[in-house]
């Protein structure tokens, strides 16, 4: 394949880990990393590198040009938390970086886009158990409120002008490599670097809130296929559900107590709550697994390990 590909805001969470792996797919120089700042070591060292700022319209299409780039990655964001203290900001961040590579899609400079949405699309008018693809959406935060109008506009651009443009609606996602920042869901990234420092943690949201979550193996091979797989069979042109494990702090708590056993969770909601309370617990992915045969692998226990793991071996 002469894929060539730009991530933008590949040092974050998501970002680091999929241009690592796409560089091992397709050859370190054909995949092009970009953020407002500087990252990950291994990231900077592996192959290109760009500081990019994703509002910047001239500055992305300069980059596009220069590398001849097909398929683009639109990771940057502010995530759920940070969005509620800088709202405009948080608009205008998840806005006009979306306009700007739907535009560069529709003006035929790239022929593929991956835009991550969330669960936080949804509200508390949705149904929260096992969550459909399609059902009611009426997002009470602003990040909810821009992924939910930014799957609108993927697909109006699509039907319109034709745009491949792909998504998943991403649950909270936990990883080792690179910290998440901002999002409401942070909590089950914290809890074991907390777990592993201090055997104590204390979480900002109440014991039995459930929220769907998915570890970061299975987040990246679930967008890789999405991107590979044949146009034809995609039903969704908005965003897919994404479904992976579902849990509370205190049922994860108990996963890491079977690994360190002194380990101790106490319990401080704070504005995240709200947050959390508005968001399902589980998701139905059916239509993900019936357009492009998705499965997750990682369950509750598996994803413990790999975590404890692989903070142990930073
Ligand atoms: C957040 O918590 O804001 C994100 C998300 C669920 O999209 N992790």
């Amino acid at each position: 394949m002469g894929n060539k590909i730009l991530i933008i805001g590949a040092c974050g969470q998501i970002g680091t880990e999929l241009t690592l792996t796409l560089r091992e797919k397709f050859g370190n120089e054909n995949v092009v990393a970009s953020d407002i700042r500087e990252g990950n070591e291994q990231l900077m060292q592996t192959g290109p590198f760009e500081i990019l700022d994703a509002t910047n319209y001239k500055a992305i299409e300069d980059i596009v040009m220069h590398y001849e780039i097909d398929e683009v990655y639109l990771m940057a964001a502010m995530l759920s938390a940070t969005a509620e203290k800088f709202p405009m900001r948080g608009w205008e961040l998840n806005m006009n970086s979306l306009f700007n590579v739907l535009n560069l899609a529709k003006d035929k400079k790239i022929s593929k886009l991956f835009w991550p949405s969330s669960i936080a699309v949804f509200g508390p008018t949705t149904p929260k158990l096992n969550t459909p693809q399609t059902t009611v959406m009426e997002p009470t935060t602003v990040y909810g409120i821009s992924k939910q109008t930014g799957e609108r506009w993927c697909e109006y651009y699509h039907e319109k002008y034709g745009v491949d443009v792909r998504s998943i609606r991403y649950p909270g996602l936990i990883s080792y490599k690179t910290a998440p920042g901002g999002g409401t869901t942070d909590y089950a990234v914290e809890i074991f670097h907390e777990a592993l420092n201090k055997q104590s943690y204390t979480s900002f949201l109440s014991e039995d809130t459930a929220l769907p979550m998915m570890f970061m193996d299975d987040a990246i091979e679930a967008t890789i296929r999405l991107m590979d797989a044949d146009k034809e069979s995609l039903s969704i042109k908005s965003s897919y559900n994404l479904g992976g494990i579902s849990f509370t702090p205190k049922e994860i708590a108990e996963s890491i107590k079977k690994h360190i056993p002194n380990f101790k969770i106490d319990y401080a909601p704070d504005f995240r709550q709200a947050i959390a309370d508005s968001w399902p617990s589980s998701i139905d992915d059916s239509q993900a697994q019936k357009d492009w045969g998705w499965k997750h692998q990682f369950d509750l226990g598996k994803m413990t390990k790999a975590m404890l793991e692989g903070l142990r071996n930073l």
